[in-house]
C-alpha cells in the first residue's frame, strides 16, 4: 500500500543475500586445541604482545570452536541467508602441508557446515583470511614461489572435505592487507619490506589463487556445482581537489591498492595495472636495482589469473582522499612512495572507533561504480562492510551507518552495478588483529570477561534481522 507523501520503500531483489561475516584467528580462540598447528598470528601475538594494542591475542578471542552452535543459534535469529567465516589453515594441516591432515579440524568445520545448512544458511567460505602455518612463514611465507603449490594442495582438502556442502568459496580475503601490512612491519609476520617482500607476495598470492581457480573448474566445479572468488579490499579513493594532478594521483592510488589485485584478474587485459608497472620499473631503475621490485608474470601465468574469478567480492569500509605526492624518488623502497601520493580523511567525516574509518556513504557508491566501469561491470558479493563503536548495545550510530551504506549501495544498484549480496562485518566482537579486543564491529556484543564470552545483541542486530528477513530497508529503527 502506498501512502501518500510516505518516502517510498527501499528493497532488494528477490535473490539478494544478506549475511554476516567473521574469521576463523579472529574468533574461535583454541589456538593449541586438538591438533591445530601454530599459525602466524599466534606467534606474532605470543613474542610480540607490545605489537597489540591491549597486549591480547586470538587464544580465547570469541571462543568459536566451542560456541559453535551458539553462533549458529544467533545467525538464526538474525534471519540471515549467508554466514561467510573462514578456515583456519593450521587447524586443517598443522604444519602447512597435505600429507597431515588434522581430523578434529575438518570435523569443526563440518559440524559448522551442516549446522548452517540444517538452518538453511549458506556457508561462504574464505579459504584464507590471515593465519599461515607457521612452519610455511619459516620458509619464507609468501615470498616463497613454492607456496602457490602449497596453497593448492590445502584448497585441494577443502574442496575434498567440504565441496559437496559449500557453494561459495573465497580463496583470499584482502590481499592488499595481508601482503601491504604483514610485510610492511604493522601485522604478523611483522616483516618490514614494503617495497619488496609485498609486491613478492601479491605475486605467489595471484598465482595461488589462478591455480585454485582452474582446479576448481577442472576437477570440480562439474560435480560440485559452485563459485570460486576472492574478496578485494577497496576503500573508495577521492581527489583531494580538482587539480589534474590530484586526479591523476587518486587513479594512480586507485590501481596501486585495489587494481594491484583486480587487474589481472579482472580487466580484459589481465596483467598488473600499467601504471604500477610503470612506475615500480622506473623507481627501482633510479635506486639502481638491477631489476624491478615488482616481479614479472609469464604470459601463461598472465592468462592463468585472467578471468580467474566467477564474481567479485568486496570489502568496502570507508572513503580517503589523495593528493599529489612531492615526485620525488626515495632511496629506502616501499609501496607508499612507489604509490607517490598523499592519503588523508576530511576532519568533518563521522569517525568511528578506528583511526582509519569514517562514515562515507557516497564513497561506497562511487566505488561500485568504478568496478562496473573498469572491469565490465562483474557480479559484486559485498564481503564485508561495518563500523566499530564504543561498547554499548544502544548502537544508534552503527544502525544509522549501515542504513547509509546500504541506501547508497540501492543507489549503485539503480545505476546499474551487479550487486548479488551484502555481509555485515561482524556477527559478533571479537580480536581485530592488531587493535586486540579495542575495537567492536559486532552487532552481537562479546563479554570477555564470562568464561563462555556471552554473546547479547546490539540494536543493530535487531535492525539487521529485519534487514535480512524482509530484505527491504527497515524504516524504525527498534
Ligand atoms: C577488514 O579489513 C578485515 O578483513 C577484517 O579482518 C577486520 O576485522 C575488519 O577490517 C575491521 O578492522 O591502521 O591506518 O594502517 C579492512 C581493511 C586494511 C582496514 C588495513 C585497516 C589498516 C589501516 N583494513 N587497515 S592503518
Amino acid at each position: 500500500l502506498e501512502v501518500e507523501g510516505a518516502p517510498p520503500k527501499v528493497c532488494f531483489p528477490q535473490h539478494f543475500m544478506f549475511g554476516v561475516a567473521t574469521a576463523a584467528y579472529q574468533i574461535e580462540g583454541a589456538w593449541n586445541v586438538s591438533g591445530k598447528g601454530e599459525s602466524i598470528w599466534d606467534r606474532y601475538t605470543h613474542r610480540h604482545p607490545e605489537r597489540i594494542f591491549d597486549h591480547s591475542s586470538g587464544d580465547v578471542a570469541a571462543d568459536s570452536y566451542h560456541q559453535l552452535r551458539e553462533d549458529v543459534r544467533l545467525l538464526v535469529e538474525l534471519g540471515v541467508q549467508h554466514y561467510r567465516f573462514s578456515i583456519s589453515w593450521p587447524r586443517i594441516l598443522p604444519m602447512g602441508l597435505s600429507n597431515d591432515i588434522n581430523e578434529d579440524g575438518i570435523r569443526y568445520y563440518s559440524e559448522l557446515i551442516d549446522e548452517l545448512r540444517a538452518h538453511r544458511i549458506e556457508p561462504t567460505v574464505t579459504m584464507y583470511h590471515w593465519d599461515l602455518p607457521q612452519s610455511l612463514q619459516d620458509l619464507g611465507g609468501w615470498t616463497n614461489p613454492i607456496i602457490a603449490d602449497y596453497f593448492l594442495d590445502y584448497a585441494r582438502v577443502l574442496f575434498d572435505h567440504f565441496g559437496d556442502r559449500v557453494k561459495v568459496w573465497f580463496t583470499f580475503n584482502e590481499p592488499l592487507s595481508f601482503c601491504h601490512d604483514g610485510y610492511g612491519g604493522l601485522d604478523a609476520p611483522g616483516a618490514n619490506s614494503s617495497g619488496f617482500e609485498a609486491y613478492l607476495c601479491g605475486h605467489n598470492v595471484l598465482r595461488a589463487h589462478g591455480y585454485t581457480y582452474r582446479l576448481y573448474q577442472q576437477s570440480y566445479r562439474h560435480h560440485q556445482q559452485g563459485v570460486v572468488g576472492i574478496a578485494l579490499d577497496f576503500a573508495w579513493l577521492e581527489p583531494a581537489t580538482t587539480s589534474e594532478g590530484d586526479q591523476r594521483a587518486a587513479e594512480t592510488a586507485r590501481q596501486f591498492r585495489f587494481g594491484w589485485f583486480a587487474h589481472p584478474i579482472f580487466s580484459s587485459e589481465g596483467d598488473y595495472p600499467p601504471i604500477m608497472r610503470v612506475r615500480i620499473d622506473e623507481i627501482s631503475k633510479r635506486q639502481h636495482f638491477p631489476r624491478s621490485r615488482l616481479p614479472t608474470f609469464t604470459p601463461e601465468e598472465v592468462a592463468l589469473i585472467r578471468g580467474s574469478s566467477d564474481f567479485m567480492g568486496l570489502n568496502h569500509y570507508t572513503t580517503y582522499l589523495i593528493a599529489q605526492g612531492d615526485g620525488k624518488i626515495y632511496p629506502q623502497p616501499s609501496f607508499n612512495t612507489d604509490m607517490g601520493v598523499v592519503t588523508t580523511q576530511k576532519q568533518e567525516w563521522p569517525k568511528s572507533n578506528s583511526t582509519w574509518l569514517r562514515v562515507v556513504p557516497w564513497g561506497f557508491r562511487r566505488a561500485l561504480n568504478y568496478i562496473k566501469q573498469k572491469y565490465n561491470n562483474p557480479p559484486v558479493f559485498v564481503t564485508e562492510n561495518g563500523i566499530s563503536l564504543e561498547r554499548s548495545n544502544r548502537d544508534v550510530r552503527r544502525v544509522g551507518y549501515m542504513a547509509s551504506y546500504l541506501s547508497a549501495m540501492y543507489a549503485a544498484m539503480s545505476d546499474g552495478c551487479d550487486v548479488r549480496g551484502y555481509t555485515y562485518w561482524s556477527l559478533i566482537d571479537n580480536f581485530e588483529w592488531r587493535r586486540g579486543f579495542s575495537e567492536r564491529f559486532g552487532l552481537y556484543d562479546v563479554d570477555y570477561s564470562s568464561a563462555s564470552r556471552k554473546r547479547t545483541p546490539r540494536m543493530s542486530a535487531n535492525y539487521f534481522s529485519k534487514l535480512a528477513r524482509t530484505r527491504c530497508l527497515p524504516d524504525s529503527w527498534n
